[in-house]
């Protein structure tokens, strides 16, 4: 009986160890595979940075060769998406995938800071309206009326009421004042109520996100608005040589708060030439805008431009199961260029 009983007692004792021993090295082994899983990870996190980096490097350069090229043309200072920073790069194939990279004309999208700058009190009082706005702001009222909330087959589109009432709370969300612009302004009292609430920033935006948050705006306008703007650090003009047409629309007679036709914008981006100077594009584009009444519907080309400072650099990467992507605002100033800011956000 002793026996069998101590025997009995050895095989629960040897089976407890055997459990123990077997719950000891599957959880050795899973934290091995873990370990090895996030030093692989690290080493192709490292690995992606470097080669990302890498890429950030050869857009400096295509910049910086157009700028020499630009200095030394006759054509002068002109940024086109003719241009050989503007063509897409191959797959750069790597030891362990592929690296890409291309550049986008940040100045070709609309600068939401442009509409920071106010008319006077005067101007503010005109029966016209259109004279309540600057000629950015008239093209923001415009951009606003050009972007499809609705689908291809039944497109929906904002009314020019409620294009200027965005654009009213976009110049006191700007503007460091704390007067109520218009009708659908908004300061320190409308948001203060909104829960949470918070405060007006009455400053340039750090970035688009922060269209977001004013009076007006709605998640699907936000979605369609957002290839199409962007928040430079000043007010820097748009360049006409690389704008897509939603942004051509927005170039219309100053007493027209309405963008160009659908119809009018296909044939402009199809016809225009490569703008030696703003005049130049002036006098090409006039066939839609033309002018007439002693001045009344001339076209203003205020906050335009025909080169460029500011571009975007798109890097992606595939490294082993693992594709990496970076974005960077570049500055460039002569033939020196900067990274002025890296986010996986929006600028
Ligand atoms: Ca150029
Ligand atoms: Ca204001």
């Amino acid at each position: 009986m002793q026996t069998q009983k101590q025997s009995g007692m050895a095989l629960v004792l040897a089976l407890l160890v055997v459990a123990i021993v077997t719950a000891i090295s599957v959880e050795l082994s899973w934290r091995f595979d873990l370990a090895i899983t996030r030093a692989e990870n690290r080493w192709y996190g490292v690995q992606a940075n470097a080669y990302l980096m890498g890429a950030e490097e050869i857009a400096y350069m295509a910049l910086k060769m157009d700028k020499e090229q630009d200095n030394e043309s006759e054509r002068g200072q002109v940024d086109t998406l003719e241009e050989f920073w503007s063509t897409q790069a191959a797959e750069f194939a790597t030891d362990e995938g592929w690296l890409s990279g291309r550049l986008e004309d940040a100045q070709g999208r609309f600068n939401l800071n442009q509409l920071r700058a106010k008319v006077d009190d005067k101007a503010r009082r005109s029966a016209e309206i259109y004279k309540h706005f600057t000629e950015p702001q008239r093209r923001f009222i415009r951009l606003l009326q050009c972007v499809n909330l609705g689908d291809e087959e039944s497109p929906l589109y904002l009314d020019v009421t409620t294009a200027q009432n965005i654009t009213e709370a976009v110049i006191d969300w700007l503007d460091n004042d704390s007067n109520v612009t218009g009708f659908g302004g908004a300061e320190s009292d409308f948001y203060g109520q909104l829960e949470p609430p918070f405060s007006v920033p009455n400053g340039l935006m750090a970035s688009v996100t922060e269209l977001n948050l004013i009076r007006g705006m709605t998640p699907a306008l936000y979605e369609k608005l957002l290839p199409l703007v962007i928040a430079l650090p000043e007010n820097q003009p748009l360049n006409v040589n690389t704008v897509p047409v939603e942004i051509l629309r927005t170039l219309n007679r100053q007493d027209d708060l309405y963008p160009l036709s659908i119809e009018d914008g296909d044939v402009f981006v199809q016809n225009r030439g490569e703008y030696k100077n703003v005049e130049d594009f002036v006098a090409d584009a006039k066939q839609f805008f033309p002018d007439s009444d002693n001045g009344k519907n001339n076209f203003v080309a205020d906050g335009l431009g025909v080169f460029t400072e500011y571009f975007i650099f798109y890097g992606e990467i595939q490294m082993g199961e693992h594709v990496r992507t970076s974005k960077a605002l570049l500055y460039r100033n002569g033939t020196e260029v900067t990274t002025i800011r890296r986010t996986d956000a929006n600028f």
